[in-house]
């Protein structure tokens, strides 16, 4: 451990939030790119929770900020007072005064650059000092990191939890899961990542923010071993329960050769990869990071638009012609049938670039859970009787989601065939749905099938909730990217496990499934490679009993 490190966690400074409680803590909100109206809305919050506002950051605990950009920040702070505090979110303070204590930093971060700072400066951390308890001994970080805390939204609709016909259980049961139990059956050391326990924010968050740049990094350079290489770093580190201190600690962890030994032994020294740290501040990285965060854009393209001199969503919204303001401007004239099956075409990138802006603004939980009330509500409409789970990082247990990901069944076999379209059609005339990115129809699992995109029914969708929601607020309806995927009954629980991630996760289980099974395990089921004959789970715990597996909460799969 550093010595900065065990400055900011002893420092008296953050002693006072190590009680779970909001009173007292220092806080001091920026007030640029935020408007006058959601300022008094914050204060009041800060004000309500017993929280003490400061006037100046070098006085905080606890930054909020609605910047983003380093740039931009340091026009407001001194960046070396910046780094020595964890920025957050005014979602975290929000999301905190509602809870009535303070949730972690490390998933409210506001600026990338920082993240590993604010995980690290984080009065929460303080419950962390290299002990096993970070898994679960705080109040707030259990809150993140136990399936208890994170229950799932009753559905207000009631859908049949059986089907009759296949046997199958459509409720989940992920809520009955004892972590402290369950933790002595698990290995740290095991080479797949589907046999350990990945918490959603781990004691070597800040190293892993590290990384996570490293891998992207390669990711936009176009050199898939690199990524994997790291991919599988940052998986073994996730499931270390302690904070490393020392190289000699991760020498028994699959996947840390020299190489990245070397980056932990510099993070554990500094607080920083340099090469990291170089790509941060890089404009050809920033560049290409910014363009693939347009759904559409891979790092091809983006490394022909850079070539072009393009840098930013501005040089996109330029090249393509698309003027944020007019946001009906022909997103809404789509029809699903516009959609080519399987390929996203630049119509998807020009509807993203005009609601850019709202589709990169975090999901809170509470929004999330009101959409799929919604999209159920009108899918009742189309099809009664109809269950369905939300997945995706939302049942991993993020506060904050990119996207809606929910998996959809019926329980008849066969009634859900086309209902995905069906929905879609609906949705648009409801004016829920103002653009269809991808719409794919369903073809059967095959041993013979190499594509990891499944081929279950989905639409991939941008989404506004209608104006009689409670988040419908002050008439601006904020565009949010909704996937809605729909699977058959007999491979209903495979589709939700596939659907849930994290990707790590998932990429092990296929190799695990085939390396000890000799079956191929994706979303649209489980086939044995010999005979292509399908192998049927009754539940998500089913799936994990067949294929040989200790059962592991969806709030412990944060592989990646
Ligand atoms: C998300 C996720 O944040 O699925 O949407 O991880
Ligand atoms: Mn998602
Ligand atoms: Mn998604």
């Amino acid at each position: 451990m550093n010595s900065d490190d065990d400055e900011s966690m002893d420092s008296p400074e953050t002693s006072s939030s190590t009680t779970n409680s909001l009173k007292g803590i220092k806080i001091f909100i920026l007030q640029a790119k935020i408007n006058p109206e959601v300022m008094g809305a914050l204060m009041d919050d800060a004000e309500g929770a017993g929280i003490k506002l400061v006037g100046r950051p070098e006085d905080a605990e606890i930054i909020v900020t609605e910047i983003r950009m380093r740039k931009r920040l340091e026009r407001h702070m001194d960046w070396e007072v910046a780094k020595t505090k964890p920025l957050v979110t005014s979602a975290w303070l929000t999301s905190s005064a509602k809870a009535g204590y303070p949730f972690p930093c490390g998933e409210f971060a506001a600026v990338k650059d920082l993240a590993g700072e604010t995980i690290r400066n984080c009065p929460d951390s303080t419950t962390c000092k290299g002990c096993a308890k970070c898994f679960s001994n705080s109040r707030s970080s259990s809150m993140q990191l136990t399936p208890d805390a994170l229950s799932p939204p009753p559905n207000p609709l009631s859908p049949p939890t059986f089907s009759p016909a296949t046997g199958v259980t459509l409720v989940s049961d992920s809520l009955a899961w004892d972590l402290e139990r369950a933790k002595d059956k698990f290995d740290n050391s095991s080479r797949y990542a589907c046999t350990r326990l990945c918490p959603l924010v781990c004691p070597n968050q800040g190293l892993v923010e590290e990384l996570r740049v490293m891998k992207q990094a390669r990711e936009l350079e176009g050199e898939p071993r690199s990524v994997l290489a790291y991919s599988r770093a940052i998986a073994a580190i996730k499931s270390f329960p302690h904070r490393i201190t020392s190289e000699r600690q991760v020498t028994d962890l699959p996947y840390i050769g020299t190489k990245i030994g070397t980056m932990v032994a510099d993070y554990i020294r500094t607080g920083h990869i340099p090469e990291a740290q170089a790509f941060s501040t890089s404009i050809r990285f920033r560049a290409l990071k910014e363009l693939t965060s347009v759904h559409g854009i891979g790092p091809l393209t983006a490394r022909r638009l850079y070539d072009l001199g393009l840098r930013n969503i501005t040089d996109l919204r330029n090249y393509y012609g698309v003027n944020p303001d007019n946001d009906s401007q022909d997103i809404e004239s789509l029809t699903p049938d516009d959609i080519q099956d399987g390929k996203e075409s630049e119509v998807g990138i020009k509807a993203v670039l005009r609601v850019y802006d709202d589709i990169t603004t975090l999901i809170p939980r509470a929004e999330v859970e009101e959409i799929a009330r919604c999209v159920y509500a009108e899918l009742c409409v189309v099809q009664k009787g109809c269950a369905y789970t939300i997945t995706g990082g939302y049942r991993r247990g993020k506060l904050m989601s990119n996207d809606v990901d929910i998996v959809f069944t019926h329980p008849t076999p066969m009634v859900d065939r086309g209902l995905c379209k069906k929905l879609v059609e609906r949705l648009r005339s409801r004016r829920m749905v103002s653009h269809v990115m991808h719409l794919s129809s369903f073809r059967a699992p095959s041993a013979l099938r190499k594509s990891q995109w499944d081929t279950l029914e989905k639409a991939l969708t941008v989404f506004r909730l209608p104006p009689e929601t409670k988040f419908y607020d002050g008439g601006k309806r904020i565009h949010r990217r909704v996937d809605l995927i729909f699977a058959p009954v007999e491979v209903y629980w495979c589709a939700v496990i596939g659907w849930t991630g994290s990707t790590m996760f998932e990429r092990d289980l296929r190799q695990w499934t085939k390396d000890k099974r000799g079956w191929k395990f994706d979303s649209t089921g489980i086939v044995k490679l010999s005979n292509s004959e399908p192998v049927l789970a009754t539940s998500e715990r089913h799936v994990f009993e067949l294929c040989g597996l200790e059962w592991i909460d969806p709030t412990m799969r944060n592989a990646d």
